[in-house]
């Protein structure tokens, strides 16, 4: 772009003029300019982020097309809760926050709950969203899609920016970035008013205002007595469990938290989105054995892990509190995480690849292995739990249950375990993270720490473009309507998706009525035999209506050898399955009962 005048602008104006001018423009050398547009999309690129997963509209829409005439990927969405979703397993599979790109007020709000779970799930991820007039919205003037965007976002993300000026840019887009991955991951707001966009600035300084961001998340080297302190709990302990969290995926620190388990002979548990860490075939998982473990164990290590509700908050019946206080050493990036629900003996804080190899070299080479007593007890139950699970999966029910189907999808993870796995609903969800075991490393993506439904698509979508492998997603019908309208996303960028709807006619089952003498129909049940297999078909992929075990291994086959965008409707049993799945005991009437 060029802000000197052309030659012909200037012959439209009064001649002397003209000429006064075209004097000056031949003596004045081309000054090259840019503007706020240019600028974001420079200051992401420079920083290595190739994508841009949003929805488009004033005012962000010459954006998007500038940003994919300039090179990046941009994936559009038709909700913006799913592109924020996307963004957010993006960084998490990236470790590179993954950049939602928002209108004002509607559509960022949409994507505000993707923010907010990205943050509770300590996904890195940037949600930009365009403003509309600082000045017309702080006098509440009423402007098209006025809201005060940063005031509603701080409190649901972990830091929240607005760029005002166009050389600013590049410090927002730098701080912006840090802040998502540095220390604990989360979500970040970055506010960008319209008016920022078109402001221009000289080409050069504009390029000379961009920050590439040195070292975005310092490794956090543990102190020395801590590790010590964390080393005597373990090598003292009789019956120890490490528990590996997502945080621990997250940190790409894979050879040696393998290198640990294998070395310390320690049992483990992977938390749903670790699984795969270490493949769940692994001699030393105790996941076939879990109840046992978490009330037997007298020492955890947990390494990328909350206590929170998914772990019972470390306390009560599941970890045998009536057997005497467990002792933990736990790893984590955040100090103020340590004691957030039990005591915990000892922390160790900093980065997992750094603590991990700390845990390690002081291990030493002569590390005992813990007493056969413990490791054999855990091996018998595993068998013990392990066949009866095998003979579970054999069965072939008519209509088809949640372990027959999922007996079939076990076995097509097991033969491409390089495959992404995105799984929700609630038996669907529960049943699946017991039974279809993963091999490699981040290729399990779920509902996470608050139990959302809704990520399945844009996570699918995000696994799909970041990895380039097969997914496979798994959904309870309920759970699949939340985001179902991106299928037609992934018809449109024609992605490896094969989607499967475990369709039982409702919300956890299909079976309840209603009592009350209305016409209405209970408010747990949908339409009766509905077919999502035809939703895939309206746009173009390949819809499967499938009733056995064997037309879903046939049409789960294909859909990951050919790489088309594939639904299958596998229809449930509508009597199987529990209310809430395995989290039943949380409804309130039940809990009270208790
Ligand atoms: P899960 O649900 O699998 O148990 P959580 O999300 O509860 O896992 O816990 C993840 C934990 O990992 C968080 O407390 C977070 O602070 C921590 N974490 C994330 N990344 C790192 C990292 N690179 N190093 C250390 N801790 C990390
Ligand atoms: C954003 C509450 C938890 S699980 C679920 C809902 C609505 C769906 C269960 O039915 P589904 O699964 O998917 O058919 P299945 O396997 O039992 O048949 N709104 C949000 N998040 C949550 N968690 C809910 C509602 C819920």
């Amino acid at each position: 772009m060029s802000s000197v005048t052309t030659d012909k602008q200037a012959a439209a104006l009064d001649p002397a003029i003209a000429r006064a001018i075209k004097n000056i423009a031949d003596e004045t050398p081309e000054q090259e300019t840019t503007d706020g547009f240019h600028l974001v999309i420079d200051a992401l690129k420079l920083n290595g982020i190739d994508t841009i997963f949003g929805l488009p509209g004033i005012p962000i829409t010459d954006l998007t097309r500038m940003a994919q005439a300039e090179g990046m990927r941009v994936i559009s969405f038709r909700h913006e809760q799913h592109a924020g979703n996307a963004a957010a397993a993006a960084g998490f599979l990236t470790q590179k926050p993954g950049i939602c790109l928002t209108v004002s007020a509607p559509g960022f709000l949409n994507g505000l709950t993707a923010l907010a779970n990205a943050t509770t799930n300590c996904f890195p991820m940037i949600l930009i969203s365009g403003s509309s007039e600082r000045e017309i919205v702080d006098l509440q003037q009423g402007d098209y899609e006025e809201m005060d965007q940063l005031a509603i976002a701080k409190p649901l993300c972990k830091a929240a920016f607005r760029v005002l000026h166009a050389q600013d840019i590049g410090v927002g887009i730098a701080r912006a970035i840090r802040a998502a991955v540095s220390g604990r991951p989360g979500g970040v707001y970055l506010d960008l008013p319209a008016k920022l966009f078109s402001q221009t600035m000289e080409a050069a300084a504009g390029k000379a205002s961009l920050i590439k961001v040195v070292d975005p998340a310092p490794r956090q080297i543990p102190a020395a007595d801590a590790v010590k302190r964390a080393l005597d709990l373990l090598k003292g302990a009789k019956r120890p469990l490490i528990l590996l969290g997502k945080g621990a995926a997250y940190a790409q620190a894979d050879a040696d938290i393998r290198a640990l388990v294998e070395k310390s002979g320690i049992p483990y548990l992977p938390m749903s989105m670790a699984k795969g860490l270490l493949p769940d075939t692994h001699e030393q998982s105790a996941a076939a054995a879990r109840s046992y473990v978490l009330q037997e164990a007298d020492v955890v290590l947990l390494v990328g892990a909350r206590l929170n509700w998914l772990l019972s908050h470390g306390k009560g019946k599941t970890w045998g509190a009536e057997k005497g206080a467990k002792k933990f050493i736990q790893i984590d990036i955040a100090p103020t995480e340590i004691d957030s629900n039990v005591a915990i003996e000892a922390p160790v804080i900093g980065d997992i690849g750094s603590c991990v190899a700390a845990l390690l070299a002081g291990m030493g080479s002569n590390w005992a292995k813990p007493p056969a007593d413990w490791t054999g007890g855990i091996a018998e139950r595993k068998e013990k739990n392990l066949s009866k699970m095998a003979q579970t999966l054999a069965a072939r029910p008519s209509p088809m249950n949640f372990h027959s189907a999922l007996a079939v999808i076990r076995e097509q993870v097991r033969q491409r375990p390089d495959a992404m796995f995105v799984n929700e609903g609630a038996n669907t969800l529960d049943f699946a993270r017991s039974i279809v075991d993963m091999y490699e490393p981040r290729k399990r993506l779920d509902v996470g720490t608050w139990g959302i439904m809704g990520i399945g698509m844009g996570f699918a979508v995000a696994a799909a473009v970041v990895t380039g492998k097969p997914v496979i997603a798994v959904e309870g019908d309920s759970a699949f309507g939340f985001s179902g309208m991106e299928v037609e996303t992934i018809c449109r960028y024609n992605l490896p998706v094969c989607v499967i709807v475990f369709n039982n006619n409702g919300v956890y089952r299909g079976t309840d009525v209603n009592s009350s003498g209305t016409p209405d129909v209970a408010p747990t049940v949908f339409v009766k035999n509905a077919r999502y297999d035809k939703l895939m078909e309206a746009f173009g992929g390949v819809g499967v209506h499938a009733t056995t075990a064997d037309e879903l291994q046939k049409a789960l086959a294909e859909a990951v050898a050919s790489g088309r965008p594939t639904l299958i409707n596998a229809v449930i049993d509508e009597t199987a399955g529990t209310e809430s799945g395995r989290i039943t005991s949380l409804n309130p009437a039940t809990a009270k009962k208790k």
